[in-house]
């Protein structure tokens, strides 16, 4: 039986530390928010936005050995930095810890690290709101992306994409060959129309 809400609750406030659980509520709130403005499903967005950094708290040597122990392959990328594993580790977790069987939560929290080309509505919703919720302050360029993501998703993602590879970019970080493609697609997209 998948675990109800208020019992995943507590388990994640064990596992992440404080400021990390309260930007998965953020998450699971704005997430709501979003499938009601573009018409998604709230539960659905509410379940995937609780979960999915539910595996960003556990330590990197522990990551490695918790993908090896399940046969859960990681890219050169992924070992390279090892912060984009989370989201594969997480999408596991979701599964076999929290017993979560709806695959497209599970896919949801699988993408929401690099993005993917071809995002449904509750992967772009997860993107999204992982970087809008009200406890996100660092990125500048906030208070367009905010009001931009309740009235167009592809708009928004391309603002973020365009802004995270910057990012990404400015600290030396090496971009995973997804965020690259992504960015791609959603700005060939936007060429579209
Ligand atoms: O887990 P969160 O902090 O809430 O957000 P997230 O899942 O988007 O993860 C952000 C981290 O992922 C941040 O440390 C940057 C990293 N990241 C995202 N895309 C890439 C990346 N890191 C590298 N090296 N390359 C990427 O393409
Ligand atoms: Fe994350
Ligand atoms: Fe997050």
């Amino acid at each position: 039986m998948p675990e109800s809400m208020d019992e995943i609750k507590k388990s994640l406030k064990k596992e992440l530390d404080k400021s990390r659980y309260e930007h998965t509520l953020g998450v699971m709130y704005t997430a709501a928010a979003l499938a009601m403005a573009h018409g998604g499903n709230i539960e659905q967005a509410m379940l995937a936005g609780l979960l999915h950094d539910c595996a960003k708290c556990i330590p990197n040597d522990e990551k490695f050995s918790m993908c090896k122990k399940n046969h859960i392959e990681l890219t050169e990328s992924e070992k390279e930095n090892p912060a984009l594993i989370h989201a594969k580790l997480g999408a596991f977790l979701a599964k076999e810890k929290y017993h979560v069987t709806d695959e497209s939560i599970l896919h949801a929290i699988l993408v929401h690290t690099t993005g993917e080309p071809e995002m449904n509505l509750l992967d772009k919703i997860i993107y999204i709101a992982d970087y809008i919720e009200p406890n996100r302050n660092k990125a500048d360029n906030l208070p367009v992306v905010r009001p931009l993501s309740f009235q167009n998703l592809d708009a928004a993602l391309f603002k973020i994409l365009g802004d995270t590879l910057d990012y990404l970019k400015e600290t030396g970080k090496k971009i995973d060959s997804l965020t690259e493609q992504t960015y791609e697609y959603y700005k060939s997209k936007k060429n579209e129309n």
